[in-house]
């Protein structure tokens, strides 16, 4: 069967992500739209809105145009906002990095996503430069990098502020033009750009209304990251769009987290497992006053649902929410409404309007299966993304001819019609909520002399986190240890994606085609952990 959202569909938007989300906040004026968590600084709704205009008009001024793309390689900050909408409204697609890349790896979604411009800022500046010189040698030089602090020989945010040139006007086709491209492995493989056009996020905001819509002057807390689809939506572009204010933090500190809660009287909560984890047992948090709290929502990670009560009790909430998403769905098709007074415990929530869902047996017979049966979840709707950029085959891996995204997820519906997520048959593993692409450890691993071959895959720690594990097969005579393969990895990844098991291993397990064996290996953890 297929099972249909349960609230009125709602149709298309077709507008800019920039005018979506900026257009109501005209009306908004001198509320706060931001506030910096750290030293206090507030940008009212009017202030941003006019950075917005003068930040299009700069880059334009630098030589931005309709279709380029520009990287966004920053930390959460309150300017972050005004470099983001202040691109897409001079016509760019937005590639958003994680700020924890290495070189190697900025260099790597620059070139793949074919950026000419940077915007980061000046502790950010090393690493830019070293990948810019990477692409430079490859023949690939960016046109322009903007640091949004200042730095000797590149334009700032002031400069570009400073914009007296009238703001372009990009004819943006909302159906077509691509909004944003963040980097995801999906179900397999390597991160690639995912495309999502201004249509898919401008409407997936309104889906989301139905069940997640924070009220004018709510004060949400900004502490998830920015570059990741989850921290851009449901910390940007909705509370922004609905006139709530962010409280933007850089990084997760658990104190400087309760202190911004009580000095700011944040409301809402958005976060992933391993705040919910310090929220439930650090002694710290009894420090502080978090009467304010009205919900926390969580996601992007599976949560324990002991953890979840403990975290609720602690916060006095009647139970904490869920949402699910994927950067490949624009990126939320279900959640659990603060609004909602009874919903199923341990679920991710229902349903988010104008989007069906299929959950298929995982038999290899693909047939649908009803309310209570666990199979693959399937997604379709005006958020499914346009497609993985310059990789049409990986498309269509996922997206098949009928418009059906296979999330490579395990679920099922209950009877009243919310979802448990509770596996998945795809590749990827997430660590604390963000993305680890086994490929890619993989290749990284296959590049040590001593390392003959290599698999990866998820594995729980003792707090249940999943934490990336390297089965490894040494070349004959060579005496790698576990730590120097783990520091090798550590070497050239960003912090996350770490190594933190290793194995040695006689062989990985490769089917005739010498596709991994993953399967395999994750049978072999599940009995050992049940010995
Ligand atoms: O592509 P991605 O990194 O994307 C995300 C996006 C999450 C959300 C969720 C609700 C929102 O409102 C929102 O704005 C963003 O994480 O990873 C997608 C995969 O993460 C796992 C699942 O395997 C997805 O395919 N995942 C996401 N949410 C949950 C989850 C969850 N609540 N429980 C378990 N796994």
């Amino acid at each position: 069967m297929v099972f249909r959202s349960e609230f009125p569909d709602v149709p298309d938007v077709d507008l800019p992500i920039h005018e979506a989300v900026l257009s109501p906040a005209a009306g908004y004026g001198d509320r706060t739209a931001l506030i910096d968590g750290l030293t206090g600084e507030r940008v009212s709704y009017a202030r941003l809105a006019a950075s917005v205009e003068r930040v299009a008009a700069g880059l334009a001024e630098a030589g931005v145009r309709k279709g380029d793309v520009v990287a966004l390689f920053s930390p959460n900050s309150i300017a972050y906002p005004a470099a983001y909408y202040g691109a897409s409204r001079a016509g760019a697609t937005v590639t958003t990095v994680s700020s924890l890349s290495t070189p190697g790896e900025l260099a790597g979604q620059l070139g793949d996503s074919d950026a000419r411009w940077l915007i980061t800022v000046s502790p950010f500046l090393p690493t830019a430069r070293a990948a810019a010189d990477l692409l430079a040698a490859a023949g690939r030089p960016l046109t322009g990098t903007v640091v949004l602090d200042g730095a000797e020989g590149h334009p700032s945010l002031a400069d570009l502020l400073a914009a007296t040139g009238p703001a372009p006007e990009p004819a943006v086709d909302p159906r077509e033009d691509i909004a944003v491209l963040p980097y995801s492995s999906g179900t397999t493989g390597l991160p690639k750009g995912v495309m999502l056009t201004h249509r898919s996020i401008a409407t997936n905001l309104a889906q989301t209304d139905a069940l997640y819509r924070p009220a004018v002057g709510e004060r949400v807390l900004a502490v998830l990251p920015f570059f990741h689809i989850y921290g851009l939506t449901a910390l940007l572009n909705q509370p922004l769009r609905c006139g709530a204010t962010v409280v933007v933090l850089p990084r997760f500190d658990l104190e400087t987290f309760c202190r911004a809660v009580e000095q700011h009287r944040v409301q809402g909560l958005v976060v992933a497992p391993p705040i919910v984890l310090a929220l439930a047992r650090h002694p710290l948090v009894d420090r502080f006053d978090l009467s304010s709290v009205e919900y926390l929502l969580c996601a992007a990670a599976p949560l324990d649902q002991e953890l979840a009560a403990a975290c609720a009790r602690r916060l006095n909430l009647p139970h904490l929410l869920q949402g699910y998403g994927m950067t490949e769905l624009s990126p939320v098709t279900h959640v659990v409404s603060p609004t909602d007074p009874a919903p199923s415990p341990g679920s991710v929530g229902r349903l988010v309007p104008s989007t069906e869902l299929r959950v298929t047996a995982l038999d290899g017979s693909g047939d649908d299966l009803g309310p209570g049966e666990r199979g693959e979840l399937l997604i379709r709707g005006p958020q499914v993304m346009k497609g993985y950029f310059g990789r049409p085959c990986d498309t269509a891996a996922v997206v098949d001819a009928e418009g059906w995204l296979h999330t490579g997820d395990i679920g099922y519906v209950d009877e009243r019609g919310y979802l448990f997520v509770v596996d998945r048959v795809k590749e990827l593993i997430k660590y604390k909520g963000y993305q680890v692409a086994p490929a890619e450890l993989e290749a990284v691993l296959l590049g040590h002399p001593w390392i003959a071959d290599a698999a990866v895959i998820g594995v729980a720690d003792a707090d249940g986190t999943e934490c990336p594990k390297a089965f490894v097969v040494r070349v004959p005579g060579t005496g790698l240890t576990g730590e120097e393969v783990a520091d090798y990895v550590a070497g050239r990844v960003a912090p996350y994606k770490k190594v933190r098991a290793v194995e040695f291993v006689d062989a990985v397990p490769r089917s005739a085609a010498g596709k991994i064996l993953r399967r395999e290996l994750r049978a072999r953890e599940a009995d050992r952990a049940g010995a």
